[in-house]
Protein backbone atom coordinates (compact mmCIF):
# COMPACT_ATOMS: atom_id res chain seq x y z
CA UNK A 1 0.00 0.00 0.00
CA UNK A 2 1.20 3.40 -0.80
CA UNK A 3 1.44 5.83 2.23
CA UNK A 4 0.48 9.22 1.67
CA UNK A 5 2.95 12.23 1.23
CA UNK A 6 4.21 14.85 3.73
CA UNK A 7 6.91 17.04 2.78
CA UNK A 8 8.81 18.15 5.74
CA UNK A 9 10.66 21.38 6.19
CA UNK A 10 11.90 20.34 9.31
CA UNK A 11 11.99 17.61 11.41
CA UNK A 12 9.74 16.57 14.62
CA UNK A 13 11.67 16.59 18.17
CA UNK A 14 12.59 14.27 19.80
CA UNK A 15 13.59 11.63 17.43
CA UNK A 16 10.98 9.09 18.33
CA UNK A 17 8.10 11.37 17.10
CA UNK A 18 9.94 12.39 13.76
CA UNK A 19 10.02 7.96 13.36
CA UNK A 20 6.63 8.06 13.92
CA UNK A 21 6.29 10.39 11.07
CA UNK A 22 8.66 8.48 8.72
CA UNK A 23 6.92 5.27 9.83
CA UNK A 24 3.70 6.58 8.36
CA UNK A 25 4.15 8.40 5.72
CA UNK A 26 6.50 9.50 2.35
CA UNK A 27 8.48 12.08 3.82
CA UNK A 28 10.01 14.28 1.09
CA UNK A 29 12.34 16.91 2.14
CA UNK A 30 12.57 18.96 -1.22
CA UNK A 31 10.21 21.05 -1.82
CA UNK A 32 10.93 21.34 -6.04
CA UNK A 33 9.90 17.57 -6.24
CA UNK A 34 6.40 17.80 -3.85
CA UNK A 35 4.16 18.76 -6.56
CA UNK A 36 1.33 15.86 -5.81
CA UNK A 37 1.71 16.94 -1.67
CA UNK A 38 -1.19 17.67 0.09
CA UNK A 39 0.35 18.09 3.53
CA UNK A 40 3.23 20.32 4.26
CA UNK A 41 5.19 20.77 7.95
CA UNK A 42 6.74 23.65 8.79
CA UNK A 43 7.63 25.53 12.20
CA UNK A 44 6.18 28.69 13.44
CA UNK A 45 9.41 30.38 12.88
CA UNK A 46 9.59 29.05 9.28
CA UNK A 47 6.11 29.46 8.53
CA UNK A 48 5.32 28.94 4.82
CA UNK A 49 5.62 32.03 1.85
CA UNK A 50 3.57 32.81 -1.09
CA UNK A 51 6.23 31.27 -3.20
CA UNK A 52 6.70 28.07 -1.46
CA UNK A 53 2.82 27.86 -1.27
CA UNK A 54 2.60 28.06 -5.34
CA UNK A 55 4.94 25.49 -5.83
CA UNK A 56 2.67 23.17 -4.12
CA UNK A 57 -0.50 22.89 -6.17
CA UNK A 58 -1.92 20.16 -4.59
CA UNK A 59 -1.32 21.58 -0.92
CA UNK A 60 -4.43 20.94 0.63
CA UNK A 61 -3.00 21.72 4.71
CA UNK A 62 0.12 23.55 6.44
CA UNK A 63 0.88 21.79 9.62
CA UNK A 64 2.87 24.60 11.77
CA UNK A 65 4.86 22.53 14.73
CA UNK A 66 4.02 25.36 17.06
CA UNK A 67 1.72 28.60 17.37
CA UNK A 68 2.62 31.31 15.11
CA UNK A 69 1.65 31.78 11.61
CA UNK A 70 2.87 34.99 11.06
CA UNK A 71 5.42 33.53 8.54
CA UNK A 72 2.49 31.38 6.82
CA UNK A 73 0.84 33.42 3.74
CA UNK A 74 -2.79 33.10 5.30
CA UNK A 75 -4.02 35.33 2.51
CA UNK A 76 -2.59 32.64 -0.26
CA UNK A 77 -3.59 29.96 1.70
CA UNK A 78 -7.28 31.06 2.00
CA UNK A 79 -7.71 31.99 -1.49
CA UNK A 80 -6.45 28.57 -2.22
CA UNK A 81 -8.69 26.95 0.49
CA UNK A 82 -5.85 25.88 2.56
CA UNK A 83 -6.16 24.70 6.25
CA UNK A 84 -3.48 25.65 8.75
CA UNK A 85 -2.94 23.54 12.22
CA UNK A 86 -1.21 24.75 14.99
CA UNK A 87 -0.08 23.56 18.24
CA UNK A 88 -1.85 25.62 20.81
CA UNK A 89 -1.51 25.39 24.56
CA UNK A 90 0.85 22.74 24.89
CA UNK A 91 4.18 25.34 24.24
CA UNK A 92 2.67 27.96 26.64
CA UNK A 93 4.00 26.86 29.86
CA UNK A 94 7.57 26.42 27.80
CA UNK A 95 7.77 29.55 26.48
CA UNK A 96 6.10 31.25 29.97
CA UNK A 97 8.83 29.46 32.01
CA UNK A 98 11.68 30.91 29.56
CA UNK A 99 9.90 34.46 29.69
CA UNK A 100 10.57 33.67 33.66
CA UNK A 101 14.01 32.13 33.38
CA UNK A 102 15.09 35.07 30.99
CA UNK A 103 13.83 38.24 33.38
CA UNK A 104 15.48 36.47 36.42
CA UNK A 105 19.25 35.34 34.06
CA UNK A 106 19.28 39.32 33.36
CA UNK A 107 17.40 40.87 36.38
CA UNK A 108 19.81 38.79 38.83
CA UNK A 109 23.04 38.77 36.63
CA UNK A 110 23.35 35.42 36.04
CA UNK A 111 24.22 35.17 32.75
CA UNK A 112 26.69 37.77 32.95
CA UNK A 113 27.72 35.91 36.45
CA UNK A 114 28.41 32.84 34.42
CA UNK A 115 31.08 34.55 32.08
CA UNK A 116 32.57 36.30 35.14
CA UNK A 117 32.97 33.05 36.90
CA UNK A 118 34.07 31.27 33.71
CA UNK A 119 36.92 34.50 33.08
CA UNK A 120 38.10 34.30 36.05
CA UNK A 121 37.33 37.73 37.15
CA UNK A 122 35.91 36.25 40.69
CA UNK A 123 38.89 34.29 41.29
CA UNK A 124 40.74 37.84 40.21
CA UNK A 125 39.26 40.15 43.04
CA UNK A 126 36.74 41.28 40.83
CA UNK A 127 33.31 42.68 41.60
CA UNK A 128 29.94 42.06 39.80
CA UNK A 129 27.65 44.69 40.28
CA UNK A 130 24.31 44.29 42.13
CA UNK A 131 21.79 42.86 40.46
CA UNK A 132 18.10 44.03 41.03
CA UNK A 133 14.72 41.82 42.71
CA UNK A 134 12.54 40.65 40.16
CA UNK A 135 9.75 39.52 42.38
CA UNK A 136 9.62 42.91 44.10
CA UNK A 137 8.48 44.50 40.58
CA UNK A 138 5.57 45.25 38.82
CA UNK A 139 5.10 42.46 35.42
CA UNK A 140 3.67 43.65 32.40
CA UNK A 141 2.70 41.49 29.69
CA UNK A 142 2.29 42.89 26.19
CA UNK A 143 0.16 40.25 24.58
CA UNK A 144 -2.41 38.59 26.84
CA UNK A 145 -2.64 35.44 24.66
CA UNK A 146 -2.88 31.74 25.53
CA UNK A 147 1.60 32.13 26.37
CA UNK A 148 0.79 35.63 28.19
CA UNK A 149 -2.01 34.58 30.39
CA UNK A 150 0.39 31.61 31.35
CA UNK A 151 2.74 33.91 32.48
CA UNK A 152 0.21 35.91 34.21
CA UNK A 153 -0.56 32.94 36.18
CA UNK A 154 3.33 32.27 37.11
CA UNK A 155 4.20 36.06 37.76
CA UNK A 156 1.63 36.32 40.27
CA UNK A 157 1.50 33.28 41.75
CA UNK A 158 5.17 34.52 42.70
CA UNK A 159 3.78 37.83 44.18
CA UNK A 160 3.94 40.01 41.58
CA UNK A 161 1.76 42.56 40.17
CA UNK A 162 0.24 41.96 36.69
CA UNK A 163 -0.52 44.53 34.07
CA UNK A 164 -1.45 43.67 30.96
CA UNK A 165 -2.11 44.83 27.63
CA UNK A 166 -4.06 43.38 24.22
CA UNK A 167 -6.05 44.80 21.57
CA UNK A 168 -9.27 44.60 24.21
CA UNK A 169 -9.47 44.37 28.10
CA UNK A 170 -10.24 41.34 28.83
CA UNK A 171 -13.42 40.49 31.21
CA UNK A 172 -12.81 38.72 34.56
CA UNK A 173 -8.84 38.85 33.88
CA UNK A 174 -7.22 39.05 37.15
CA UNK A 175 -4.59 41.52 36.11
CA UNK A 176 -4.87 45.46 35.50
CA UNK A 177 -5.54 46.40 32.01
CA UNK A 178 -3.60 49.26 29.90
CA UNK A 179 -4.99 50.74 26.66
CA UNK A 180 -1.59 50.21 24.87
CA UNK A 181 2.01 49.66 25.30
CA UNK A 182 3.08 53.10 26.03
CA UNK A 183 0.87 53.06 29.04
CA UNK A 184 2.01 49.86 29.73
CA UNK A 185 5.55 49.91 29.95
CA UNK A 186 5.16 53.47 31.77
CA UNK A 187 3.35 51.01 34.90
CA UNK A 188 5.72 48.13 35.13
CA UNK A 189 9.20 47.46 35.46
CA UNK A 190 9.95 44.26 33.91
CA UNK A 191 7.77 44.18 30.53
CA UNK A 192 7.20 40.62 28.70
CA UNK A 193 6.80 40.28 24.84
CA UNK A 194 4.60 37.97 24.47
CA UNK A 195 2.15 39.06 21.56
CA UNK A 196 1.82 37.34 18.01
CA UNK A 197 4.39 38.35 15.14
CA UNK A 198 2.84 40.61 11.83
CA UNK A 199 2.39 43.69 10.30
CA UNK A 200 0.11 44.48 13.75
CA UNK A 201 3.09 44.30 15.81
CA UNK A 202 6.07 45.38 14.00
CA UNK A 203 8.42 47.07 16.25
CA UNK A 204 5.41 47.85 18.75
CA UNK A 205 8.44 48.16 21.18
CA UNK A 206 10.35 51.07 19.92
CA UNK A 207 12.25 54.03 21.36
CA UNK A 208 9.27 55.65 23.29
CA UNK A 209 8.37 52.37 24.86
CA UNK A 210 11.68 51.67 26.06
CA UNK A 211 11.89 55.60 27.45
CA UNK A 212 8.53 54.84 29.09
CA UNK A 213 9.93 51.63 30.95
CA UNK A 214 12.42 53.52 32.64
CA UNK A 215 15.89 53.17 33.32
CA UNK A 216 15.16 50.31 35.97
CA UNK A 217 13.30 48.86 33.08
CA UNK A 218 14.21 45.32 31.19
CA UNK A 219 12.62 44.01 28.60
CA UNK A 220 11.93 40.32 27.74
CA UNK A 221 11.11 39.03 24.57
CA UNK A 222 9.93 35.23 23.99
CA UNK A 223 7.54 36.72 20.98
CA UNK A 224 9.14 37.28 18.22
CA UNK A 225 11.71 39.58 16.84
CA UNK A 226 9.71 42.21 14.65
CA UNK A 227 8.10 43.24 17.65
CA UNK A 228 11.01 45.12 19.04
CA UNK A 229 12.83 47.75 16.94
CA UNK A 230 16.42 45.74 17.86
CA UNK A 231 18.38 49.38 16.72
CA UNK A 232 16.46 51.29 19.32
CA UNK A 233 16.87 48.62 21.86
CA UNK A 234 20.36 48.64 21.72
CA UNK A 235 20.93 52.16 21.56
CA UNK A 236 18.08 52.30 25.00
CA UNK A 237 20.65 49.50 26.56
CA UNK A 238 24.05 51.32 25.53
CA UNK A 239 22.52 54.94 27.11
CA UNK A 240 20.93 53.41 30.13
CA UNK A 241 17.72 54.57 28.85
CA UNK A 242 16.59 50.99 30.49
CA UNK A 243 18.26 48.62 32.71
CA UNK A 244 18.26 45.50 30.53
CA UNK A 245 17.19 43.03 28.20
CA UNK A 246 16.68 39.52 27.50
CA UNK A 247 15.79 38.18 24.09
CA UNK A 248 14.90 34.54 22.95
CA UNK A 249 13.83 35.67 19.28
CA UNK A 250 15.35 37.58 16.78
CA UNK A 251 14.06 39.30 13.35
CA UNK A 252 16.56 37.50 11.13
CA UNK A 253 17.24 34.21 12.98
CA UNK A 254 19.61 33.05 13.19
CA UNK A 255 21.39 35.96 12.58
CA UNK A 256 21.73 38.16 15.55
CA UNK A 257 22.31 41.75 14.84
CA UNK A 258 25.63 43.30 16.14
CA UNK A 259 23.82 46.21 18.25
CA UNK A 260 22.42 43.58 20.48
CA UNK A 261 25.28 41.51 20.72
CA UNK A 262 27.65 44.44 21.60
CA UNK A 263 25.10 45.90 23.63
CA UNK A 264 25.36 45.74 27.96
CA UNK A 265 23.24 43.50 30.29
CA UNK A 266 21.43 41.90 27.10
CA UNK A 267 20.96 38.37 27.34
CA UNK A 268 20.71 36.32 24.51
CA UNK A 269 19.20 32.65 24.01
CA UNK A 270 18.91 30.57 20.70
CA UNK A 271 15.10 30.68 20.07
CA UNK A 272 14.59 27.94 22.79
CA UNK A 273 11.03 29.29 24.28
CA UNK A 274 9.18 26.00 23.46
CA UNK A 275 12.73 23.48 23.25
CA UNK A 276 11.73 21.36 26.37
CA UNK A 277 10.98 17.31 25.68
CA UNK A 278 7.64 17.91 27.24
CA UNK A 279 6.41 20.58 25.33
CA UNK A 280 8.01 19.74 21.46
CA UNK A 281 6.66 16.51 22.09
CA UNK A 282 3.56 16.94 22.78
CA UNK A 283 3.81 19.75 19.97
CA UNK A 284 4.87 16.71 17.40
CA UNK A 285 2.31 14.51 18.78
CA UNK A 286 -0.86 17.74 17.72
CA UNK A 287 0.83 18.01 14.01
CA UNK A 288 0.71 13.66 13.77
CA UNK A 289 -2.62 14.13 15.03
CA UNK A 290 -3.43 16.91 12.81
CA UNK A 291 -1.91 15.28 9.91
CA UNK A 292 -3.83 11.70 10.54
CA UNK A 293 -6.93 13.75 10.50
CA UNK A 294 -6.31 15.16 7.26
CA UNK A 295 -5.56 12.07 5.34
CA UNK A 296 -8.22 10.30 7.41
CA UNK A 297 -10.69 12.69 6.29
CA UNK A 298 -11.75 13.91 10.29
CA UNK A 299 -11.73 17.52 11.68
CA UNK A 300 -8.36 18.60 12.37
CA UNK A 301 -8.24 19.04 16.24
CA UNK A 302 -6.08 22.13 16.13
CA UNK A 303 -6.89 24.53 13.45
CA UNK A 304 -5.80 27.84 13.18
CA UNK A 305 -9.07 30.33 12.79
CA UNK A 306 -8.19 33.76 12.26
C1 LIG B 1 9.20 27.08 17.82
C2 LIG B 1 7.65 29.12 17.68
O1 LIG B 1 10.52 27.48 18.00
O2 LIG B 1 5.52 28.33 18.26
C3 LIG B 1 6.18 29.08 17.58
O3 LIG B 1 5.63 29.87 16.77
O4 LIG B 1 8.28 29.97 17.15
C4 LIG B 1 8.36 28.09 18.50
O5 LIG B 1 7.55 27.42 19.38
C5 LIG B 1 9.10 26.71 16.41
O6 LIG B 1 7.85 26.65 15.92
C6 LIG B 1 9.88 25.40 16.22
O7 LIG B 1 9.11 24.32 15.97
Amino acid sequence: MTRPSVLALVDLKPGEMMDRLLADYEVLRDIDAAADVEVVLTAGNLGLSGAQIAKLPALKLIAVNGVGVDAVDLTEAARRGIAVTTTPDVLSLAVAEMGLGLALACSRRIAEGDRFVRAGRWAGKGKLGLGTSMLEKRAGILGYGRIGRRLADLLRGMGMEVLYTARTEKPYAPDTYRADALSLARDCDVLFVTAAGGAQTRELINGDVLAALGADGIVVNVARGSVMDAAALAEALSCGVIAGAALDVFDDEPHVPQCLLDAPNCVLSPHIGSATAEARRAMAQLVLDNIGAHFAGRPLPTPYEV
